[in-house]
């Protein structure tokens, strides 16, 4: 076991929770009993444990259990394995009966790679400093050969390299350097790169570049408190507190893993590769629990980086698909990275020898103020007349570390319906050396001297499967149209016309489509069984999605080969139990001939999706070219994306939340226009008031 797992277990291999839904991720007992049938199943064998995680149970056995919990059986509890032979390509997929304690299923998949684990990144970097012709490489690149125990590198998959196939499991080692083991190496990369060898854990080549690029002589480019002391001349002081309070505890109710907040209640699971996934979203209309989402989660993500120079086409890393989002996810903070009343979710997860280990505070769940909900003036009255509501926001989130990048992920829940997914970035940005005087020729921004930031993006894909009113929906595409008669005709005499276009999908190849800012395009997710009385329209949650980002990388090349989710904005294809993952199942080291995974399900693209079980894959992101304000550690850079109900509600679902301030029309008259408020909290106050001191106020922040 890894020194950082044996780190995070030691303290926290702690009595597990009991399992009180089919969907509830593994305990660590569980991966334990699972680890153990195998294991005795093959004693001879010498097995490593890459994925040991919840068989999600048929989509159908979840709803009848939901539908009715005493009388329907509880799903079999079933665990999906991927055991790595030692010596052996490919992988053993098994599938292990956790009620009936035996194996069910166990075949050998060839030619595929499975992710890299923490175990698997983590032992690169000593065998790199021990390597001889990595050792004359850094000596070559200007670090002394004294100086080999300050040469690091960030291990990622090989992507794909033809030269060498899939039949080994590789990682390529981006090669940096520090001065002192405080520093950030990314400002001093080196420009060769050792590909790693994972389960003989050898050398097995170098990539060396025609021109060489010498370290940079810079100093360091830091961010910690040296660096912000000699630098900057310290921290700056004046930055006051700001405390959160929440006197009462938090609006939510937890049980097991299922939240109530404001009339949503949802199920919150976790898996090593997607992290945080919701199911089972209802909404309680007023006594009536309307099925919102069965399942949402991120599906996958690829970053593909810019510069056309061998070896950099290799940079373009599925952060979920090769390495895990929730392998990578981080221990959270109380106050830091979450700030209030928080209830935190742990994650279980085995290790390669097949040990669980616990991730600690592995998911926040939290509430923060939401600014204003609502809010109306009557001018006439000098705007006496007015009714304020703010908002709560609830906040599910997990943050991962993708080597060089963070990744923080938030599913926020608001007041009016309105589910939204946040993603901000920060970490640092992946660099390579600039020679001296040499020019980044567009393909990246030297960021601070002698470091080029190469251009990139981060696209994600989102798999959405609606459960709007009933399993049964469709997808249309919504787009702001101009209404066609002419100016000066009798229809469009003035020509200012327009309305909505829907355009409904019938089949998964019609839904192949782009985002399009021209026309506000939307896609709304509809049960066009469920018309609203007064619209006449279905009901929908429509995915309003403006950070759409078109995939750089040209067709045909190997990225939009390998990350085929990502040549679109929207695809829609029927559901499919376990049918999750969109650049296919295992993803290091597919070449992409065939594209797995969407490519796959959408075939011929005739398969009906109308007035059925479907699931959306919505490809969302940014193309990311870096500036120096990136550097040397990046302010989070938020993108987000909204499913709000349309011609769901009859009125607008946040009426009956208190007001803050409410001042009617006749009550505003007869205080003869006095500032009146039956609701004003009392701890806000006057930022400049001497008479109310915040030892005074009622904030209880001591
Ligand atoms: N961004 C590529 C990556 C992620 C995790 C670990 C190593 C490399
Ligand atoms: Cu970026």
């Amino acid at each position: 076991m890894s020194e950082r797992l044996s780190q995070i277990s030691s303290h926290t291999r702690a009595a597990v929770d009991s399992v009180s839904n089919p969907l509830d991720p593994l305990t660590a007992s569980e991966i334990k009993a699972a680890v153990n049938i195998v294991k005795k199943a093959y004693p001879d064998k010498s097995l490593g444990f890459n994925v040991v995680t919840l068989a999600e149970p048929k989509k159908s056995e979840v709803l009848a259990w939901i539908a009715s919990p005493t009388s329907a059986p509880l799903p079999t509890r079933e665990v999906e394995a991927v055991v790595i032979e030692t010596g052996v390509s490919g992988v053993w997929e098994g599938l292990v009966d956790l009620d009936a304690g035996k194996i069910t299923s166990w075949k050998k998949v060839d030619d595929v790679a499975p992710i890299l684990t923490a175990d698997d990144l983590i032992k690169v970097e000593k065998v790199i400093r021990t390597d001889e012709r990595v050792i004359e490489q850094c000596v070559i690149s200007g670090v002394p050969r004294e100086d080999i125990h300050k040469v690091y590198c960030d291990p990622w998959t090989i992507g794909y390299d033809e030269r060498f196939g899939t039949s080994r499991r590789l990682q390529q080692a981006l090669m940096y350097y520090r001065s002192d083991e405080d520093d950030s190496q990314y400002s001093h990369p080196l420009d060769f790169c050792p590909i790693y060898d994972t389960e003989t854990n050898e050398v097995i080549a170098i990539d060396i570049p025609t021109i060489r690029r010498p370290l940079s002589k810079a100093k360091h480019a830091n961010f910690h408190s040296k660096y912000v002391e000699e630098n900057l001349g310290g921290y700056r002081k004046t930055v006051k507190p700001i405390n959160v309070t929440q006197p009462e505890g938090v609006s939510f109710k937890i049980t097991g893993r299922e939240i109530e907040w404001q009339n949503f209640k949802f199920h919150i699971g976790f898996n090593y590769r997607e992290g945080i996934v919701l199911s089972n979203i209802t909404y309680d209309d007023h006594g009536d629990v309307r099925p919102l989402f069965y399942r949402i989660s991120l599906a996958e993500m690829v970053v593909p980086y810019g510069n056309p120079d061998h070896p950099h086409q290799r940079k373009h890393a599925f952060d979920l698909g090769e390495y895990g989002g929730g392998y990578m996810t981080n221990s959270l903070a109380l106050g830091c990275d979450c700030k209030g009343v928080i209830h935190y979710f742990d994650a279980a997860f085995s290790d390669r020898a097949g040990e669980p280990y616990v991730i600690k505070n592995a998911i926040c769940i939290h509430e923060e103020d939401d600014g204003v909900l609502y809010k109306h003036s009557d001018f006439r009255d000098g705007y006496a007349t007015t009714i304020l509501a703010r908002g709560v926001k609830l906040i599910i989130s997990q943050i991962f570390t993708a080597a060089n990048y963070e990744y923080m992920v938030y599913w926020i829940f608001h007041m009016d319906g309105t589910i939204q997914l946040e993603i901000k970035l920060t970490g640092i940005l992946n660099t390579y050396v600039l020679g001296e005087g040499e020019s980044t020729r567009g393909f990246g921004t030297q960021v601070y001297p002698g470091v080029n930031a190469h251009n990139h993006q981060h696209l994600f894909s989102l798999r959405l499967n609606p459960m709007i009113d009933g399993v049964n929906n469709s997808v249309q595409m919504s787009d702001a149209v101009r209404y066609a008669p002419p100016v000066g005709s009798k229809e469009n005499f003035y020509g200012n016309g327009f309305l909505p276009k829907a355009t409904l999908f019938k089949t998964t190849g019609e839904a192949i489509t782009d985002y399009d800012g021209s026309t506000s395009r939307t896609w709304d997710m509809i049960n066009p069984s469920k018309i609203n009385a007064y619209s006449g329209k279905p009901a929908s949650y429509k995915l309003v999605s403006r950070e759409s980002a078109p995939l750089m990388p040209k067709e045909g090349s190997l990225v939009w080969k390998r990350a085929s989710f990502a040549r679109h904005t929207v695809h829609v294809t029927p559901y499919v139990d376990r049918q999750f993952y969109p650049a296919g199942q295992y993803v290091p080291q597919t070449s992409g001939e065939p594209s797995r995974g969407l490519t796959e399900w959408i075939g011929d693209g005739t398969a009906n999706i109308e007035n059925t079980d479907v699931v959306l894959w919505h490809t969302f992101g940014i193309t990311h070219f870096p500036a120096p304000e990136d550097f040397p550690i990046m302010p989070a850079e938020p993108m987000t994306l909204l499913l709000r109900p349309r011609n769901f509600f009859l009125q607008n679902p946040a009426l009956d939340v208190p007001p803050s301030y409410i001042q009617t029309t006749s009550g505003a008259r007869s205080a003869g226009n006095a500032n009146v408020s039956s609701l004003t909290d009392n701890i806000s106050r006057l930022a400049f008031d001497e008479t109310k001191t915040d030892e005074k106020s009622s904030c209880c922040s001591k």
